[in-house]
């Protein structure tokens, strides 16, 4: 395959991702790679590097090992704002906020063939993001989170709306737990992602595990 195919299969495989982990390393409670590592091993479908404080050359240092670690197993990597070291690293894509670049100068760096995912928080933002040519939004934060506090959660029902309006794959997030993850599943949610529930767990390989059992098995 070359390259324009790879990068449309995994485009296509975002459609297929269930369980989507962020990490960052001022959260993590082991050491950021050695967490990566355990999230794939679990049975993460996709990550992202999100890393909101750490300065732009401590970060492309550390995007390169992700993109490292995640191509020997070939999980989809996502880099949180920062498009142009996406672009450097090679990511297979793009997470973009409400107050972050435009989807436009999103594409314009990173390309048409890498996966752009926007944040949403309700649904006029996710109409507009898929009319722009996201290829995922997230959709919350659905309950209260401490990893996004000034956020306020938005609850099922906007989840429950995206699901009956947005046709591109729309990732739950916020607040997700073990918990609270049938909730999530039983409005329609079945694509989330995780950060702290999984990544400030004591034993991140079964946590993760945990999550993609009950969202694979989950029946509507
Ligand atoms: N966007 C909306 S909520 C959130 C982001 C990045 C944080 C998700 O983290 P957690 O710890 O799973 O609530
Ligand atoms: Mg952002």
């Amino acid at each position: 395959m070359n390259y324009q195919q790879i990068t449309k299969v995994i485009k296509q495989r975002f459609y297929n991702v269930r369980l989507y982990v962020i990490l960052s390393s001022n959260l993590a409670k082991k050491p950021i790679l050695e967490t990566l590592e355990k999230v794939i091993q679990g049975g993460a479908d996709a990550v992202q590097l999100r890393e909101k404080t750490m300065s732009d050359s401590k970060f492309l240092i550390l995007a390169k090992e992700f993109r490292k670690i995640t191509s020997q197993f070939k999980t989809p990597f996502i880099v949180n704002d920062r498009a142009e070291i996406a672009k450097e690293v090679d990511a297979d894509g793009l997470h973009i906020g409400q107050s972050d670049i435009s989807i436009q100068i999103a594409r314009s760096i990173i390309g048409h063939e890498k996966i752009l995912g926007v944040s949403t928080h309700n649904i006029n933002q996710a109409r507009i993001a898929q009319q722009e040519g996201a290829d995922y939004i997230s959709a919350g934060p659905i309950f209260y989170t401490a990893t996004k506090n000034y956020e306020p959660a938005v609850g099922l029902d906007y989840l429950k709306q995206v699901k009956c309006e947005i046709t591109i794959p729309f990732i739950a997030i916020g607040g997700i737990n073990l918990e609270n993850l049938g909730e999530v599943l039983n409005a329609g949610g079945t694509q989330v992602a995780i950060c702290s529930a999984i990544i400030c767990s004591d034993n991140i390989i079964q946590t993760t595990q945990c999550f993609k059992t009950k969202l694979i098995t989950h029946t509507v």
